[in-house]
């Protein structure tokens, strides 16, 4: 206890050290508790002893401000073909970041066949197939539209694929588990465009293919595009990127991230799925049993500690906060539970509101380290129900080698001297 003066307000709740919620909302009894104790100068006026910055005049302005350079390090790791430099992923640094929302310029990539340059001028969206009448949307008529904004994650179904491997890579949460990011997205509905080419009747599904030289295309069923799937023509605010589909992408909250057809151009009602090359070559999952489960599109619930996690060291034993994600495709993140001592107990993290569904939440719970080896996990429970599986039991489902859908608990080895590593629990 000794130095941080937070004597008995420290509600320990779980094995392991870890502390009620509740403490994270009384902040003020860590005033004090962490810093060290401040010499008279560093309170003085402005003057001769003053830091180096108040003494002359800062830098002038940017027309678009970047990353602190102290921080210049905070960057994506990339995952290439050797001879093909756009085709595979970067992954979101999830370790370095906090809150909920993803900054555009690390939201983690997957491109089939890399970034089409696509003049904006020139590209359309065509909307045909099943409906009363084919209709071809520049990107001005799409601006004229009601809009609506809302925060989603996207994540690839192949987001932590290397858990399935035999023994656990020494990699960060975001190595690991980086396919996964969270935006707000302004767009249109695409219940708007279709209340405007109207819908035969005998549509149950759309085509949505990109412009991309990979020609993804995915089938989507109507009652998605319906409910919540939409047009994204900005993301956090500026124009969505190149990288996430620039001048327009499907977003469809929830589902697998290979649904959500950056540059799209045309979408095509039709009365079953068209089975497309990218959905019968890939993401469709091999059971155990042998039989195959064809679109399977909400990701699961899902959470991981980002803090402290693999690649950090605990600067001494004491008291820390452990802070990580949690999202589902089904709905709200409705708790989450940490724990210190390898699942034997758990605490209660305190959800960072607002809580809202399809996308990412951030947890938080006060932990004291002892110094000693501690196992950390965290398990989140979605609003129907739906917990967060052990690893045993997500593997036992599927086929050998399967490795979409990857969502259970996991875990870090905070180690006696304060190094941790990654394992499996
Ligand atoms: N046209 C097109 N759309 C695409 C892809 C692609 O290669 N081409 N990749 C898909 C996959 S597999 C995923 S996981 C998401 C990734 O979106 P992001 O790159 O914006 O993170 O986009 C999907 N949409
Ligand atoms: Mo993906």
């Amino acid at each position: 206890m000794s130095g941080s003066g937070l004597g008995d307000t420290e509600e320990q709740v779980a094995g392991g050290g870890l502390l009620h919620r509740r403490m994270l909302l009384r902040g003020g009894v860590l005033a004090g508790g962490l810093g060290a104790a401040f010499a008279a100068r560093a309170a003085d006026p402005i003057g001769a002893g003053s830091p180096d910055g108040m003494k002359v005049p800062g830098a002038a302005f940017s027309g678009y401000g970047t990353p602190a350079h102290w921080r210049e390090g905070i960057k994506r790791t990339i995952g290439a073909l050797p001879d093909r430099p756009g085709t595979g992923a970067s992954r979101t640094p999830l370790e370095r970041l906090e809150g909920s929302i993803t900054p555009a310029g690390l939201h983690f990539e997957r491109h089939h066949n890399g970034i089409p340059d696509i003049d904006p001028a020139a590209h359309t969206l065509i909307v045909h197939g099943l409906v009363k009448q084919s209709l071809v949307f520049s990107l001005d008529a799409l601006m004229r539209y009601p809009m609506q904004s809302r925060i989603h994650f996207v994540e690839c179904a192949g987001n932590s694929g290397g858990m399935i491997a035999p023994a656990a890579a020494q990699n960060t949460a975001g190595g690991l588990h980086g396919l996964l990011s969270c935006s707000e997205w302004t767009g249109i509905p695409v219940s708007s465009l279709l209340d405007e080419t109207g819908i035969d009747p005998k549509a149950t599904w759309l085509l949505a293919e990109g412009a991309d030289a990979a020609g993804m295309s995915r089938s989507v069923p109507l009652w998605k595009c319906m409910d919540d799937a939409m047009i994204a023509l900005y993301q956090n605010g500026e124009p969505i990127r190149p990288e996430q589909g620039f001048p327009m992408r499907l977003l469809v909250p929830g589902f697998q991230g290979n649904m959500n057809v950056k540059w799209l151009r045309r979408l095509k009602l039709t009365a079953g799925p068209t089975y497309t090359k990218d959905e019968t070559s890939k993401y469709t999952e091999l059971m155990r049993d042998g039989k195959a489960r064809q679109f399977q599109f909400g990701m699961g619930v899902k959470s991981v500690i980002t803090k402290p996690s693999f690649g950090m060291t605990m600067s001494g034993q004491g008291l820390y906060e452990i802070s990580g994600v949690a999202w589902s495709g089904a709905g709200r993140v409705a708790r989450v539970e940490v724990s210190a001592d390898g699942g034997n107990s758990w605490a209660e993290a305190a959800l960072n509101g607002p809580v809202l569904p399809k996308a990412v939440t951030r947890f938080r719970a006060p932990w004291r380290w002892a110094g000693g080896p501690s196992l950390l996990l965290s398990r989140a429970t979605e609003e129907t129900g739906d917990v967060q599986p052990v690893r045993a039991d997500w593997l036992a489902q599927y086929a050998p080698g399967q490795n979409y859908h990857y969502n259970a608990i996991n875990a870090w080895q905070v180690e006696a001297g304060g190094s941790i590593k990654h394992v499996y629990a």
